[in-house]
């Protein structure tokens, strides 16, 4: 049995390959905490947490700290971690940055598990490695940029992209749209994600008028915690509703899904409570019969998505690569894990030290 030791909480910003733009704001580095989960047995578990605004980046580092002083000598087993650590939080709420701080230690605790094991994270969970169909994660680019990282979808052999639109006129995110798919053409579907930008009526304006563009999805056209606003959209559009990124634990994803707020899911591996909550946002997703898509930290995710009864599409936004030894690989439009023991994280340390957050 692993017993916990330590745990170490590296705060990097990472700069992104490109900025993600989108209609509730623009991301160009990547706050991220880098998790090394160390156990008197030797093995190392590793994860990482991205707090979108730097602001953030300290205060989990120093949740990560006190609730290391908690597990110090303590099974480093997801399930004994939770039933520890939960109860602590009762009174305060286990959601925000709590539910992000616990996440990073689930995950990093399931890769240790899986080290332990000798196995890769899906083999311990019962899966077996397959390439997992990936979309082309990307901003609000306008129309020349737009065009050309289509023609990059294709050429990586994507069968799905993702834009964020939302932009001032309802007629810029029409022509974006068109231009974008005239590029795409057959080979490659279109996604589109407002990022909550829009008030309910604006949202049924632009939806009706995107209805007949053939896109695979709309993604939280208005704020993420507004059920009935969504089911109302739902109910008006046939294009599918997609939500799920900013579901704190799988409570708010119950009720969503039961005021039929949208069509399809996409938990956040970090926001839904790491590997422990993934599992169990898969088995809702199961029970209500809705394809089942991830959102961002795509390391770990290239591993849940075998073990994932709806698996959707993987999202491809690399927020990591610049500090990670081994990035995901993409073939032909999907992601292929290596069969190696863990999530198969592991830090290029000079990156670390130079884009580390004094
Ligand atoms: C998103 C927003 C902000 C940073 C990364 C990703 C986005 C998505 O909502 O769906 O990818
Ligand atoms: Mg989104």
């Amino acid at each position: 049995m692993l017993t916990f030791h330590s745990l170490q909480a590296t705060p990097v910003s990472v700069p992104l390959a490109q900025p993600v733009r989108t209609a509730s704001g623009t991301v160009t580095h990547a706050p991220l905490v880098l998790i090394d989960l160390r156990t008197h047995q030797g093995v190392v578990g590793r994860s990482y947490l991205f707090t979108y605004t730097p602001l953030a980046l300290k205060p989990v580092v120093q949740l990560l700290e006190n609730l290391a002083a908690l597990l110090k000598d303590q099974p480093a087993a997801p399930a004994a971690i939770e039933q520890m650590l939960d109860p602590r939080f009762r009174l305060l709420g286990n959601t925000g940055l709590i539910t992000a701080a616990l996440a990073g230690i689930d995950m990093a605790a399931w890769d240790a598990a899986a080290i332990a094991q000798n196995l890769p994270l899906m083999r311990l969970l019962g899966g077996v490695p397959r390439p997992v169909p990936a979309y082309f994660s990307q901003g609000m680019d306008g129309i020349e940029r737009g065009c050309e990282l289509a023609q990059e979808a294709l050429d990586r052999g994507f069968a799905l992209m993702k834009i964020k639109i939302g932009y001032p006129t309802l007629a810029e995110d029409i022509a974006t749209i068109r231009a974008v798919q005239n590029v795409l053409g057959s080979q490659c579907a279109l996604a589109v994600d407002f990022n909550q930008s829009l008030t309910v009526p604006q949202a049924m304006q632009r939806l009706r008028a995107l209805d007949d563009l053939g896109l695979a999805w709309i993604e939280e056209p208005t704020r993420y915690d507004d059920d009935a606003g969504h089911a109302q959209l739902a109910a008006q559009t046939h294009t599918p509703i997609q939500l799920g990124e900013n579901w704190w634990g799988t409570a708010p994803m119950q009720a969503s899904l039961a005021a039929g707020a949208g069509d399809l899911v996409m938990p956040d591996l970090m926001k839904i409570g790491g590997v422990s909550g993934w599992l169990r946002a898969a088995a809702i997703a199961q029970a209500w019969r809705r394809p089942m898509s991830s959102h961002i930290f795509q390391e770990f995710t290239a591993h849940l998505m075998p073990v994932t009864p709806t698996a959707h599409w993987l999202e491809y936004l690399d927020i990591a690569d610049p500090v990670l030894r081994q990035p995901l690989q993409i073939v032909d439009g999907k992601a292929v894990v290596r069969d190696a023991p863990g999530a198969g994280l592991a830090w290029v340390d000079e990156a670390v030290q130079r884009f580390r957050v004094p």
